[in-house]
């Protein structure tokens, strides 16, 4: 084990195909910190640095990693072939085809090899994140109090929402 992987504590992995691809994936990262999930974040790519990958993914003790990536995005699918554990994709938009093509690429992994995905972009990224931490909370109660806490605050929100609503109607006002 590399100097580096002998101190990492991360619980969370965050993994990207280019650093093209951060303002997307910050999002997870800025989740995963919102929670205090220890996360450590890599660039590596499935065909220009497949050694690296693999180094990377055998050498990490996080128990749950997030692969965004963009064309033909298949690094979701390499790291899932070199770990059991889960592996959460996030399409990006990198090309003509605006993320079409990297959801198509993450989402269809034959049988045996799952890789859960999620939308494409910056809602995949933050429910990427979100799902993590779902995961980690089955075996961390305190995770779990703070995901409930954080699904009850984002439920106040739409009701004041809700409230803003109704009296910009009683009032008129647009
Ligand atoms: C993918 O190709 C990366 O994940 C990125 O979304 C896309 C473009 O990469 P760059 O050419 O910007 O490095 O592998």
């Amino acid at each position: 084990m590399s100097p580096a992987a002998a101190n990492d504590h991360s619980r969370v992995m965050v993994l990207m195909g280019s650093d093209s691809d951060l303002p997307v994936m910050r999002g997870a990262i800025e989740v995963l910190g919102q929670f205090d999930v220890p996360v450590r974040t890599e660039v590596t790519s499935a065909h220009r640095t497949p050694d690296r990958t693999r180094e990377i993914v055998n050498s990490s003790r996080a128990q749950v990693f997030i692969v965004g990536a963009g064309g033909a995005a298949h690094l979701a699918g390499t790291v899932a072939a070199l770990t059991t554990r889960p592996v959460l994709g996030v399409p990006l938009a990198a090309t003509s085809l605006g993320g079409l093509d990297a959801l198509l690429a993450t989402v269809q992994m034959p049988a045996g090899i799952p890789v859960p995905t999620l939308a494409i972009g910056e809602a995949g990224a933050r429910n990427a994140a979100l799902a993590a931490i779902a995961i980690l909370a089955l075996s961390d109660d305190d995770l779990d109090r703070r995901l409930t806490a954080y699904r009850r605050e984002m439920a106040a929100r739409v009701e004041a929402r809700a409230e803003k609503v109704r009296q910009a109607l009683e009032s008129g006002t647009p």
